[in-house]
């Protein structure tokens, strides 16, 4: 497959600085050899830059102005990578989703496809302009993806993303406004309570079932603090209680075998926090086995 690697440097969604240097931690610690190593074509176009937005900045959002340009140049990448390969969006912070998915929407109308999300994250990243507390616009992106309010300096979405095309695994930090929005709304939620009693295969392929019954493209959005931060310690919003390293590299081995993904976001790198490169290699593991990588094929009959 050939494989575009687009650089995200984002630092706008959040006050905490360091993401900017996550695409070339990711490229320090071998995503292109690990996935050439696979068979794979890789094209690495770069870093992308935000455009330039001449909107105020807001008295509560943090770099509104910055946010909008970062959304508008990632929406184009998108659109253009996903007509010639599978792109992977080095971030950056979680607040690059909102370009990348709105730019993988509208390819996937232009193919005449509906566009199924999946979002591996403690939070929900369900917060509006207007419901966010912190003022921090990396816990909104699915919000402004599936068409909830409050968005109005953004670009208007291509294609919104009905919520019951969006499935969150892993969740374990959701603010009280985001669940009160999550109760109303019909997208498939496993917290970390249901990985515990069943697993994170039973979810998963649920989901992947659903994508698969409505022939649908399926984006994946990997946020750091999905993994446990005693796996994963180079994200600043760390929350115990996480998913192990081989949970996440079983569900990427399952995403892999579904066939259905078309795009991938790896964001909340956070280099200036890492211990010795350990999170970004680790990333870089988990998207080797998304994209092939595995010990042995199945089924085997090794036990
Ligand atoms: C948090 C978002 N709920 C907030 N935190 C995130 O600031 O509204 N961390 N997304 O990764
Ligand atoms: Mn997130
Ligand atoms: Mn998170
Ligand atoms: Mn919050």
């Amino acid at each position: 497959k050939d494989i575009i690697l687009v650089g995200a440097p984002m630092d706008a969604g959040k006050r905490r600085q360091g993401c900017r240097m996550g695409p070339d931690a990711y490229r320090v610690a071998g995503l292109d050899q690990a996935l050439s190593d696979l068979g794979h074509t890789i094209h690495d176009w770069g870093d992308v830059q935000a455009e330039i937005v001449d909107i105020p900045q807001h008295p509560h959002l943090f770099a509104l102005p910055e946010c909008v340009g970062w959304t508008r140049a990632l929406s184009k990448v998108a659109q253009d990578a996903a007509g010639q390969g599978i792109p992977i969006f080095m971030g950056g912070d979680h607040a690059l989703s909102m370009g990348t998915v709105a730019g993988m929407a509208a390819h996937a109308a232009r193919i005449d496809r509906p566009l199924f999300v999946l979002w591996l994250d403690a939070h929900s990243d369900f917060h509006t302009p207007d419901s966010t507390g912190s003022g921090n616009l990396h816990g909104t992106p699915v919000a402004y993806f599936t068409g909830r309010p409050g968005f109005e300096d953004f670009p208007p979405l291509p294609a919104v993303i009905p919520t019951d095309r969006v499935g969150m695994i892993g969740l374990r930090s959701v603010d009280p406004a985001e669940r009160a929005a999550l109760e109303h709304d019909r997208a498939m939620l496993a917290d970390m309570r249901s990985i515990d009693e069943n697993g994170i295969k039973a979810p998963l392929l649920a989901f992947l079932d659903r994508v698969r019954a409505e022939n649908a493209l399926l984006h994946v959005s990997l946020d750091v603090d999905f993994l446990d931060p005693a796996v994963a310690p180079a994200v600043g919003t760390t929350v115990p209680g996480g998913a192990t390293e081989r949970e996440a590299h079983l569900a990427m081995e399952l995403l892999h075998e579904s066939g259905l993904v078309c795009s991938l976001d790896l964001v909340e790198l956070n280099p200036f926090l890492d211990d010795r490169g350990r999170t970004a290699k680790l990333m870089v593991d988990l998207a080797a086995s998304l994209m092939g990588r595995r010990i042995f094929d199945r089924p085997t009959r090794s036990f």
